[in-house]
Order: C-alpha cells, then structure tokens, then sequence
C-alpha cells in the first residue's frame, strides 16, 4: 500500500464511541463522581461530539438503553447532527433489573421472559426513531451454582428470543450479539465466547453478527484467531474495544496491550474490512473510573488511530513472500518492522489534512471545553450506570 493509500486509509477510518463513558463509572467498591459529567444524554452527546472535533474520525455515538431514554429519540438525533455526530448502536440493558436475578431471556419464569424480550423490541422501535443500523445485544444471563438451571433448556430460551427480534429487525437493520466469558455470572454464562454467538449468529441468519469485545475472553486468548475467523465467515459485525490486565477492566484501548491491538488490526486491514463497506463496526466500550473522561476518549481514539496506521504499513507482499518460503524470521521480522514503527508523525499530518490540530489532546486542553462544563454542569444528576 502506499503512503498516500494509507492516509487515504486513516482519514476515512471510523471509531464510535459509547455514551455511558462520559457519565460516572466504576466498580462494587467505588463510582468516583467527577466535576462536570454529563446530566443527560444531550450532554454525553456534546462530550462525544468534543472527540470527533479533535480526532475527525469518531462522528457516531453509541447510546444504552434505558440510560439513555428520552421522551424524543428524533428531536435527540437532531440534537446530535447539530453537533456534528449521529447516534449509532442501540444497546440494550436487560441486566439491571430485578426481575432479572435469574436471567432475563434465559429466565424460567415466561413472564420473565416476555419482559425482556418486550426490551429488546423496544430497542428496535428506538432504532426506527434515530435511524441506527445496529442493535448490540448483550446478556449478562447466566447462572452460579452447578444444577441451578438446565444449560440446554436455558439455550432454547435463549435461541427463542433471539428469533423474535431477528423477526422484528427493519430493512437494513442489523442484531449484534456479544459473548463475555463471566460477570456477573460465575459459573456458567449463557453466551460465554465466540463459538456460541456465532453458533446462534448461523442460526439467525445474515443480518446477525458477531461482537467481539476485547476484555471479554479467557487471559491468553488469542483473540486476533477469532476476527481472522469472523471475518473470513463473513460474521464479524463489530468490535467492542477496551484493554484489560486481568478481566472485564475496561481501561482504554491499547493501554495494556497495543501489540494485541496492532494485531487485530493487521487481521482487519489483511481482510480488507477496515473499509466502511466491509459492514465491521469499531466501537469503543470503556469506563474512566478514575482519569477525566473526554480526554480518555480522546486518547482511546489515538490509540486505535495508531495501530491502524502501523497494520497498514506492514509490507504484505514482503510477509506473504517471507510465509510462502516457510521463512519464519524473516515473516515475524516485517511484522515488528511495521509495529515497530514511530506512526506519530504520519498521523500527524493526516490531522492537519484533514484541517485539524497534529495533536487532539493538547487541543482539547487548551479549548477551556473541560474548565466549562465544570463550571456549567451544577446541579441535577449526574450520570452513570444506574445501577
Ligand atoms: C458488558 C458490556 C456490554 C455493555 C456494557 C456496558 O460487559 O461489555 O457491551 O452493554 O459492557
Ligand atoms: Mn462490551
């Protein structure tokens, strides 16, 4: 690829970006509230919108259901477009409520059931109001004794539910189903890897796919296997990027391993699914417990951006040849030559192509922006999970 190709390539690249991370997050122990967090789902969007002003590439926003419910999903959409952004991803939330101690789709109780899967509809009433594509749907279903319900019983719930809204998806709409190995179930967990979602994913039908969500597997695994093996099954429909030293961290993307992203990433440009139309959606799917949010989205942004750029500097001819002639060394070393290489400068300067600050960090600091909302945002209730 050329250098001009691959700026090509940058300056076209889409991340979207996930509301619940500008609202307050954290964990069982503490949810540390910051000055100037969003009150509303207006004010996450303003914070997201700050993210593509200073990267030029993260202009879709990702809202949760019921976090960000409003009386008006239209007049919302509007409200984003005057912001430069558009609402993406729709997600769905059947694992805050009570009713859903013992599952939610998965649950014993058809009342249970027909609650949930009401959600999951509803979901796609709201995607016919913003224009959204995709619904992402995640199920934190699962069970923590063995014998506490039947593992096939509780699949054939599951496959049920899944069909309904399959059934219910509008032209051009799209399901995508989300696997977590555990949490908050610590025994079994309903949809627990790759191989079950892209199992129920067959079953569906085309417009069902599969969400990789990066801190969602077992340490160890090899997760760039499975976007190689999505992808050339035509059942990779997007990613949930975060990073992870131990389990489901959520830290930014790239932070504890930019080797694992460079990797996915050279999988992605090898498959030729960095393009738009390749129908891969990468979203971001992090939580800033404690470091200020908008930067850290920022930053996540970069990170990603940065990998990118070295996976599509890898001399595939050179590898292709280097793996043709079993050359072993030689197809490692033009890897790490590409990974190995400082992408700052080249980014850069796409940046000021596309008419923007070389560094969207320090851009953002000196907008005054983060000093504003605090100063604006007194008063009401800040956002979080709700849990
Ligand atoms: C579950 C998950 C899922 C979202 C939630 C915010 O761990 O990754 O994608 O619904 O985080
Ligand atoms: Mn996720």
């Amino acid at each position: 690829m050329t250098e001009t190709d691959v700026r090509a390539a940058l300056r076209a690249q889409r991340i979207e970006v996930p509301s619940w991370a500008y609202g307050n997050s954290g964990t069982r122990f503490k949810v540390f509230a910051q000055p100037g967090v969003p009150r509303n789902p207006e004010e996450k969007i303003a914070d997201a919108a700050q993210v593509h002003a200073y990267t030029g590439v993260a202009p879709v926003v990702s809202l949760h259901i019921p976090w960000d419910r409003v009386d008006d999903f239209g007049k919302l959409a509007s409200y984003a477009a005057e912001r430069g952004v558009r609402i993406g991803t729709i997600n769905t939330n059947v694992f805050q409520d009570d009713d859903y101690r013992l599952g939610s789709v998965t649950n014993p109780d058809p009342r249970i059931r027909r609650k949930a899967l009401g959600h999951l509809l509803e979901c796609v009433d709201i995607m016919d109001a913003t224009g959204s594509r995709d619904l992402k749907l995640w199920f934190s279903d699962g069970t923590n004794y063995p014998g506490q319900d039947d593992i096939r019983a509780r699949q054939d719930r599951l496959a049920e539910a899944l069909a309904a809204t399959y059934d219910r998806l509008g032209p051009g709409q799209r399901m995508l189903l989300e696997y977590k190995l555990f949490e908050p179930a610590f025994y079994l967990t309903d949809v627990p890897d790759w191989g079950t979602a892209y199992a129920h994913c067959l079953r569906l039908g085309e417009r069902a796919q599969v969400v990789i969500d990066t801190g969602h597997h077992a340490p160890g695994t090899n997760i760039e296997f499975i976007v190689a093996f999505l992808l050339r099954e035509g059942k990779l429909g997007a990613f949930d990027f975060n990073s992870r030293f131990y389990a489901d961290d959520d830290l930014m993307v790239g932070a504890a391993d930019p080797f694992q992203l460079f990797r996915i990433m050279h999988e992605i440009v090898r498959a030729d699914a960095l393009r738009a139309e390749s129908g891969v959606n990468f979203m971001l799917d992090q939580c800033h417990n404690i470091e200020p949010k908008i930067p850290a989205q920022i930053r996540s942004v970069m990170n990603v951006q940065e990998a990118t750029a070295k996976a599509l500097l890898v001399d595939a001819g050179a590898l292709a040849a280097a793996q043709a002639a079993g050359d072993v060394l030689g197809a490692n070393g033009v890897l790490m030559d590409a990974y190995n290489t400082d992408v700052r400068p080249l980014l850069a300067q796409v940046r000021t192509e596309m008419g923007l600050d070389p560094d969207p960090m320090a851009a953002y600091a000196r907008s005054g922006y983060a000093e504003r909302i605090v100063a604006e945002r007194v008063g009401g209730q800040q956002a979080g999970w709700g849990a």
